[in-house]
């Protein structure tokens, strides 16, 4: 018998290199699930089927490959919007693959019908169904396209009916007409890397106070050559969060992170004073205000960016031969110390006593920790290579601008999509991928609520990681928000939910500690020993305003 379009799936997937997919599964998808095990692709069962796109998404881009979570029709379906805008907006390839009612089934059952591609074509590339026809072909576009710059995200259908078809024989690869042609950023006209450089360097020459923006759009592999650029010329330079640890945030040249994270009133002032700003990468995803279309901005894509714009009168132009010119002229000015001021301020912010906390108490005796304490222990006590995940909220803010990352793509948050529920799931997915490096997320209370049973998971799939819970009872981002617009504070308070109690109940550890010599040892002990942890930390959410 020909093969079925479940099996033709799965070759297509394990082809590609997957070793893993991630889902929820209902029953019209056991067959495909069932082919895939037997593809010798494992199915990393987990318990929300937002959480595993995101974990999928986190994994697959670690990979270089695309993640692919897997999921029922109807119910499950609906759950993969927050991953797909996730991914979709943050730049992580990541193929959905959901079951829908087969297409014979009488028009009157509308049981679990929804207009599935209709709801994910805006946020994918290909918004197609797998048939017995295109099962191999469409199944292998879809996952180029999610590897296509800037990555996104496809979405394909399969029905339990249509699973079970036998393939009409068509060559592996031939696709049959489904979804839209895709757009390929690499058939642009590209600009000449040299003239570019000679074009940057005179700019640069010209400049008394440049800032370098480094963002989204640059790929990993070019952080050797951004750094050498970098530190060769002693040029100052940013982050945008996703970023993060492109550039030694350690080095004596970095400015801080910017894209809304704490200290983004001092970023914006920097962003201002700069008299030339190069955005190598840089992707206004991440920027939650407007500056990033009033100041100018001399920008330095090779792909363009999410919802593939590209910026009027940009050429696109390979990062990897412009920095190797770049690298191979002479610096032509001398700014390292031009921003010199900034960085202290940036320090200060961090690293200032606290007022509100009564600096007569030991630290160990205290009630809350300040949230300060938290990043500066736990950076003392993890080792460089640790990847570190935010969930979002105000500790977001705090570690996205603090957090002193030193490598590439050891940092991931929501940033473009800024969605709650990504830390946790997130850690699941880096962890597997990369299962020799320790693994940190730093959540917030209300975050941790939404997916704390994902520890279960990371206990059964062996993914152990360390959870650090800044506990302020509140939704303290919005909490602030709220005093900041003068409004009584109104519903953005909780009453606690024992985190230490919700990770023992998931087969976890958990201690709870406001003294920052505990926080690092307990940390520090997870990480040697590979185990799971959960360390709640009392914080009191007014903290935050001192560093926002
Ligand atoms: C899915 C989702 N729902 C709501 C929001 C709006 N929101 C942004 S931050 C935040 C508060 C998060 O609270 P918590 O996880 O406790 O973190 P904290 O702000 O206290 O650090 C909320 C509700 C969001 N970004 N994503």
């Amino acid at each position: 018998m020909s093969e079925t379009a479940a099996a033709a799936t799965a070759r297509a997937i394990a082809d590609a290199g997957i070793e893993r997919v991630f889902g929820l599964p209902g029953g019209e998808i056991l067959v495909l699930m069932d082919e895939l095990r037997r593809a010798g692709v494992d199915f990393v069962l987990m318990r929300h089927e937002a959480n595993a796109g995101i974990a999928a998404a986190v994994y697959g881009k670690l990979r270089r490959q695309p993640g692919v979570v897997l999921t029922t029709l109807g119910p499950g379906a609906a759950n993969l919007m927050l991953p797909l805008a996730n991914a979709y907006l943050d730049q992580e390839p990541l193929l959905a693959i959901s079951a829908q009612i087969p297409d014979d089934f009488p028009p009157s059952h509308t049981h679990q019908l929804l207009p599935l591609h209709d709801v994910y074509r805006p946020v994918t590339r290909v918004a197609a169904k797998i048939t017995a026809a295109n099962a191999f072909g469409v199944v292998s576009r879809a996952l180029a396209a999610c590897m296509t710059r800037p990555f996104g995200t496809a979405y394909l259908t399969l029905s339990a009916r249509e699973a079970l078809k036998g393939s009409d024989g068509a060559s592996p690869g031939a696709a049959r007409g489904e979804g839209p042609a895709l757009p390929n950023p690499h058939t642009r006209l590209r600009g000449d890397a040299g003239e570019k450089a000679r074009e940057l360097t005179m700019l640069l020459a010209n400049a008394k106070r440049p800032l370098v923006l480094l963002g989204l759009g640059i790929d990993p592999s070019n952080a050797a050559r951004i750094r050498r650029w970098v530190s060769t010329w002693r040029l100052p330079v940013a982050v945008t969060p996703k970023v993060k640890g492109i550039v030694d945030e350690t080095g004596p040249t970095f400015v801080g992170v910017v894209g809304g994270m704490a200290a983004d009133g001092l970023m914006c002032e920097a962003l201002e004073v700069a008299d030339l700003r190069v955005g190598i990468g840089f992707d206004p995803v991440e920027v939650d205000k407007t500056w990033h279309a009033k100041l100018p901005i001399h920008w330095i894509l090779e792909a363009p960016n999410v919802g593939g714009i590209v910026p009027d009168g940009v050429v696109l132009v390979d990062h990897a031969p412009l920095l190797d010119c770049l690298i191979a002229t002479p610096a032509p000015a001398e700014w390292a110390d031009s921003f010199r001021v900034f960085q202290q301020r940036r320090h200060d912010l961090l690293h200032r006593p606290t007022p509100n906390l009564q600096h007569s108490t030991p630290k160990a005796d205290r009630e809350t920790m300040w949230p300060g304490d938290i990043v500066s222990a736990l950076a003392k006590a993890c080792p460089r290579e640790t990847i570190v995940t935010t969930d979002v909220g105000s500790h977001k803010y705090l570690f996205g601008q603090f957090w002193p990352s030193r490598d590439p793509e050891t940092f991931w948050m929501s940033n473009g999509l800024s969605g709650m529920a990504y830390g946790l799931s997130a850690a699941i997915g880096a962890k597997l991928a990369r299962p020799n490096a320790p693994v940190l997320a730093a959540v917030g209370d209300g975050g941790f609520s939404m997916n704390a049973q994902e520890l279960e998971t990371a206990e059964r799939v062996g993914a152990p990681f360390v959870t650090v819970v800044l506990e302020d009872r509140s939704y303290s981002l919005i909490k602030l928000s709220q005093e900041g617009k003068q409004l009584p504070s109104y519903r953005t308070d909780f009453s606690p939910i024992d985190t230490v109690k919700m990770a023992e109940s998931c087969g976890v550890d958990g201690l709870r500690t406001t003294d920052p010599a505990e926080l690092a040892s307990a940390a520090k002990a997870a990480i040697r020993g590979g185990r799971s942890l959960v360390i709640a930390v009392p914080i009191a959410y007014a903290d935050y305003r001192r560093l926002f």
